[in-house]
């Protein structure tokens, strides 16, 4: 095994902790499973493993998982981001898996915004500085695929990560604008992602960033979950129309494996309505309750393609 996620209240299943195998606990309701549910990735390969400072990370030979602890909770969260994304970072590349492949962010409390700059904000403000610490620029590097939620309030920054030996492609949205030109109406610094993430790993592996009913770089159907749902959608599909035309590997919405997140529990059945509808009635999707980042967004939807 190369890492565990465990989604749910936090740490009823403690003992996790003692299998020496990196953990993120994510302290979000899992619509369904209301004790948690623990997500795993697995390799093929022998793995090592080891921890760091507030790293903890197990490595095959292409593939690194890891989740970063944050500390201090007196540090404002710009800083502790900043941190954890510097540290994160730095181990990469210390370890020789230098490219980020994928990053998932759960952040507590993420629109509030009771300082004068919400949360998500101050969140993007610290991801950006590290990247730009460590002199990364859009112009050679693509920034990892990746999503943002919130989580309980008492969860500062949790965060995990798959980073790679061999260089992932980076693909875009041609329905959206690129996060990391966004303007600066949602916020000081834009977000530092990508629209997914294509990699050879015995196969093609698409890694599918958090995505919502985002055109351009406008929010559209506030209040309307349904055609929220039926927008992000649209956006997974002209992704992956993107990378049959520019790539050449053929996925359909059906093939992959989502991960979706509701603001509002009670949307849970017109999710599931909708993608019964729309991917088909086999469709593998684990569900969680969680702000988005905006708070006009009711849904996110992510997925991995193998
Ligand atoms: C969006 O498209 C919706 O800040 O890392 C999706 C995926 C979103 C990742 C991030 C944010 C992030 O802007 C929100």
């Amino acid at each position: 095994m190369l890492g565990i996620v465990h989604y749910g209240p936090n740490e009823v299943h403690r003992g996790l902790r003692e299998l020496d195998i990196p953990i993120s606990f994510v302290n979000v309701p899992v619509l369904g499973h209301g004790d948690g549910i623990c997500e795993l990735w697995w390799s093929q390969q022998k793995v090592r493993t080891a921890s760091h400072g507030p790293i903890s990370w197990r490595a095959n030979e292409s593939l690194l998982f890891l989740t970063v602890e944050i500390g201090n909770a007196e540090q404002c969260l710009q800083d502790a981001t900043r941190d954890a994304y510097c540290a994160l970072l730095a181990e990469i590349n210390a370890l020789g898996y230098p490219h980020l492949l994928r990053v998932w962010n759960h952040i507590g409390d993420i629109n509030d915004d009771s300082t004068g700059l919400e949360r998500y904000r101050q969140f993007n403000m610290g991801r950006q500085e590290a990247f730009m610490a460590s002199n990364w620029s859009v112009i050679n590097v693509a920034p990892p695929a990746a999503s943002a939620l919130g989580a309980q309030r008492n969860t500062p920054l949790a965060l995990f990560a798959l980073a790679s030996h061999h260089a992932p492609l980076a693909i875009e949205n041609p329905r959206q604008i690129s996060a990391y030109d966004y303007p600066q109406n949602y916020g000081p610094c834009p977000p530092t992602f990508s629209r997914a993430s294509l990699i050879d790993l015995d196969g093609p592996t698409l890694f599918i960033s958090g995505t919502a009913s985002i055109v351009g770089h406008q929010s559209m159907h506030p209040d309307n979950c349904r055609e929220q749902i039926r927008e992000t959608l649209r956006n997974i599909e002209a992704l992956l129309g993107e990378v049959r035309c520019s790539h050449g590997v053929d996925w359909e919405l059906a093939n992959l494996q989502f991960k979706a997140y509701l603001r509002n529990g009670a949307d849970l059945w017109m999710f599931r309505e909708e993608m019964d509808q729309i991917v088909g009635k086999e469709v593998n999707c684990l569900i969680i309750q969680a702000d988005i980042c905006r708070r006009d967004l009711l849904v996110e939807i992510e997925a991995v393609a193998l």
